[in-house]
């Protein structure tokens, strides 16, 4: 089984994504932060040996166990890949402004990215306390710790995140191969051309060579919970040809693949 987390700011529709990709339910609301605890989908056929979490969301200071965020990093920690959700929507959402998020989908990507780099740093530096002086171990998490100090995700290191796990005896977050699941509008669904498509905004986003993945959450989330056939007429009749489920799981496949 590979175990993939839902990891995002609040409002980008990880409930709702969740629901599109398993047809089960874990409650999407226009309420941010409205998830609170860890939901999990195990033996969805279109996913194959894919299982996905829906996540409490990650905001500024979640790294210091506001907002729930820790349960969310929990998540991440247990998950073999990260399923980033990035809100590129406009319509339906509650309230944007809350503290630390601002509702743009680049600043807001920015802000989950900063507390898993700061997440691992806290971990990295609770295990380094524990080792001995005399452990070899010891450079190496010193060595890793500042490169995520300067702002280097563990998994641009070059090191398989398996390797630095027993290597540092802890599950580094930012080690983990990463989806950038772009949560799109149903405009945009129509219209791919309109502002918020992914080539738009793959120009402001960074994805570094990992795989992206766009799809309407609120059309395939309506799809899954008709059912495989039905929701597939739905979606047809919308002119929207797309299985979300399948191309998530081949981009984690991917993810890992390339990790490897
Ligand atoms: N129109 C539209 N609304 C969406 C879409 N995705 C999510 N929403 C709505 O946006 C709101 C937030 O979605 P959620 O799925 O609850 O977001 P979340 O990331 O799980 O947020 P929290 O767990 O509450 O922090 C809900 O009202 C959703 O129905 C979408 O693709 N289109
Ligand atoms: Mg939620």
């Amino acid at each position: 089984m590979v175990l993939a987390a839902l990891i995002g700011p609040p409002n980008s529709g990880k409930s709702l994504m969740f629901c599109a990709l398993t047809g089960q339910q874990s409650g999407d609301s226009p309420v941010p932060f409205s998830t609170d605890r860890v939901y999990v989908a195990p033996g969805v056929p279109a996913l194959g040996e894919v299982t996905i979490m829906d996540t409490p969301s990650v905001a500024r200071h979640s790294h210091r166990g506001e907002w729930l965020g820790l349960i969310g990093f929990e998540a991440a920690r247990r998950a073999s890949a990260l399923v980033m959700a990035i809100k590129c929507f406009q319509t339906g959402a509650g309230p944007l402004e809350y503290p630390g998020c601002t509702g743009d989908p680049l600043e807001d990507l920015q802000i989950v990215e900063r507390e898993m780099l700061i997440a691992d740093l806290i971990a990295i530096e609770a295990r380094r306390n524990e080792m001995k002086p005399s452990d070899p171990a010891r450079e190496a998490a010193t060595a890793i710790h500042d490169a995520i100090s300067g702002g280097q995700p563990a998994r641009d290191m070059g090191i398989p995140g398996s390797e630095l796990e027993d290597l540092l005896g802890v599950s580094l977050i930012t080690a983990k191969p990463v989806v950038y699941a772009l949560n799109t509008d149903e405009v945009t669904a129509y219209e791919p051309d309109r502002l918020g498509s992914e080539e738009v905004l793959a120009q402001r986003l960074d994805f570094r060579g990992a795989p992206v993945v766009s799809f309407c959450a609120r059309l395939h989330a309506d799809a899954a919970l008709l059912g495989e056939g039905p929701g597939r007429e739905m979606l047809a009749e919308l002119g929207v040809d797309k299985d979300a489920a399948r191309e998530v799981a081949y981009a984690i496949r991917t993810a890992l693949e390339n990790a490897r």
